[in-house]
């Protein structure tokens, strides 16, 4: 029996890397007076490395690159979740169809609720309270985010982290996950996913997943599936997530 959806959170709730992470990197490397630019098709290859502090340690240590002996990463990513909250919160991001229909009824279900991210906890709170509703960041059981495990995403770490919080057996648990790593993280935790690609993951490889869509789909903005499966719905709904148990 599922019990609970666990939702990551960039690229599934919301399309946030290309025009909001990306965009607050690269003004923070601007303000620090670093040379460095982080053009679209190069943040998709680099968003192989999950976590933004990884991801800036991976681009100094990989690539050709201008780099000042003192430069402080930790400081760097403070300042670039600054500029990445205050973006969320003066322009909010639209949710992706589906996630707050599918959120709503979830909570009028007694469906439990959970977010699994690498990025960092007031990035999510942030998301949530400018693009979701104000007290939203409730109705998550558990918000398990960034370094609260120290091995990010694809390690099982953080979905094992958020099982044990909940109590819960991996296979009463969904996961929703938009890339690669994420659906390995889960994987690696034994939870079934449910896949909605996004801008930057649609040609990723998401063997063993339950469910490949383009989006969780609306009564009047049908989904598409990318995966072998029919379906008679036209989006995502709790009882199809139950269906999910093995
Ligand atoms: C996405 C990520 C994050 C963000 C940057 O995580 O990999 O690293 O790009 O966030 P998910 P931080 O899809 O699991 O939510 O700079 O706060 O690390
Ligand atoms: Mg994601």
């Amino acid at each position: 029996m599922i019990k609970a959806l666990i939702f990551d959170v960039d690229g599934t709730l919301a399309e946030t890397e290309r025009d909001a992470h990306r965009v607050a990197f690269n003004e923070t490397f601007a303000a620090c007076h670093l040379d460095w630019h982080w053009n679209v098709t190069l943040y998709g290859e680099l968003l192989a490395v999950t976590g933004g502090k990884e991801r800036m340690i991976f681009y100094r240590d990989h690539y050709d690159c201008a780099c000042p002996k003192d430069l402080d990463i930790i400081a760097l990513h403070k300042m670039k979740t600054a500029r990445y909250n205050d973006m969320l919160a003066r322009r909010p991001i639209p949710l992706r169809p589906g996630v707050r229909r599918l959120l709503e009824e979830a909570r009028s279900k007694d469906m439990r609720l959970a977010i699994a991210t690498t990025t960092t906890l007031n990035n999510v709170t942030t998301l949530l309270t400018h693009s979701l509703s104000p007290n939203s960041a409730s109705w998550f059981e558990v918000i398990a985010a960034g370094d609260m495990v120290s091995a990010k995403k694809p390690a099982p770490d953080i979905y094992l982290y958020v099982l044990k919080k909940m109590g819960l057996l991996a296979e009463q648990c969904v996961a929703i996950e938009d890339s690669k790593n994420g659906h390995q993280s889960a994987l690696a935790a034994h939870i079934p996913t449910l896949i909605t690609v996004s801008d930057y993951t649609r040609h990723e490889d998401f063997t063993g997943a339950q469910l490949i869509l383009n989006h969780l789909g609306e009564p009047e903005q049908a989904f598409t599936i990318l995966s072998d499966n029919t379906s008679h719905s036209s989006y995502v709904d709790v009882d199809m997530l139950r269906g999910f148990s093995k």
